[in-house]
């Protein structure tokens, strides 16, 4: 075995720190194009209604934490680990800066989504690929975990316990974020959400016509078509048609508590749902869940084994 540690940049969305941060956050996501007033507004009333800052950085930390101690479990001294995010500091370039100052020989990378697509995980792994290159070192990105069975497992938990508080006739349905359509040619993200969605459903005995189905939420405000159904619409179909009495949002695409769950489902849809007259509920996330961050833990030691022969 090298005596040089193998990096691992574990990277998450990130989340404003401050109200005085929404801005430039929100500047970053759109690239450096600054939001209009009444966008600004509308994000900054989301967080107010979540008490200001989102929960996603202190729920990033404690995933992080978790996949830190089964890896020193795993190997004693083997790997360094450190957070690498999309739009707030610090970023993931700053992330692979520490792993080489470090001495890491190698770097692997691990997002904080389950599904692939080149949107989402592609860039970041570009993002990481670059900072590591510059370094002069290698890098080798985890494509995809959603088809891990710890996270299935708990997926199915989670929907079973969720269901046993909602009417017999509740349907699931399993959601992701949104993607304008336009990036979607060739991608593979839909099929891998059917493909989690479908086995989570079959192993909860969920009857495939009737009692699940898929919907895709917190699209952005543009012009161009963004995929759906949304999870909005569809709430209000299923009110408006009587084909169930209950409706339980199991959102697969997403690990944490965060402003697209805590705002998007648990403030909005929930009260969608009211206005329709249906029951709702949505199924708990991630977080830092012991056994599915021990599954990663051990696809990291597989995936560096794999990069660095050793
Ligand atoms: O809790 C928090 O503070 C942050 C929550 C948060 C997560 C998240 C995850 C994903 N997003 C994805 C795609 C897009 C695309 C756009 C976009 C825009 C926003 C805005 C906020 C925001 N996203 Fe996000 N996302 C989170 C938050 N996202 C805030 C800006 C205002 C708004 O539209 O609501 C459109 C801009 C663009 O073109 O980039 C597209 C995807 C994920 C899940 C996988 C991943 O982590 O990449 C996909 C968490």
């Amino acid at each position: 075995m090298s005596d040089t540690p193998i990096g691992v940049v574990v990277m998450a969305y990130g989340t404003p720190a401050s109200p005085e941060d929404v801005e430039p956050y929100y500047t970053h996501i759109r690239r450096g194009r600054p939001p209009t007033p009444e966008q600004l507004a509308n994000l900054q009333m989301r967080y107010d209604a979540l008490g200001g800052t989102s929960t996603l950085a202190a729920r990033t930390r404690d995933q992080i934490q978790r996949l830190t101690d089964a890896l020193e479990a795993k190997a004693p001294g083997r790997f360094v680990v450190t957070i690498g995010q999309k739009h707030a500091a610090p970023f993931i370039e700053d992330g692979v800066a520490t792993l080489a100052d470090a001495g890491a020989s190698h770097v692997v990378g691990l997002v904080l989504a389950p599904h692939y697509s080149g949107f989402s995980v592609g860039q970041y792994h570009e993002r990481a690929a670059e900072a590591a290159t510059e370094r002069g070192i290698g890098f080798t990105g985890i494509e995809r975990w959603h088809d891990e069975p710890a996270y299935r497992a708990f997926l199915g938990t989670a929907v079973r316990d969720a269901l046993g508080t909602l009417p017999e006739k509740t349907k699931v349905v399993f959601t992701a974020h949104s993607l304008p359509e336009r990036v979607l040619a060739g991608d593979p993200y839909p099929d891998e959400l059917w493909a989690s969605a479908e086995a989570v459903a079959i192993a909860g005995g969920l009857n495939r016509w009737a009692g699940w189905s898929m919907a895709w939420q917190s699209a952005g405000a543009t012009p161009e078509p963004w995929r759906g159904p949304d999870i909005l619409e569809v709430i209000r179909d299923l009110a408006a048609t009587g084909r169930a009495d209950g409706i339980l949002v199991c959102p697969q695409g997403f690990v944490a508590d965060h402003l697209e769950v805590a705002y998007d489902l648990d403030i909005e849809a929930q009260k969608v749902a009211d206005e329709a007259g249906i029951a709702f509920a949505r199924t708990r996330v991630l977080n830092d869940d012991a056994t599915v961050l021990a599954a990663l833990a051990d696809k990291v030691v597989a995936t560096a084994a794999a990069a660095t022969g050793s």
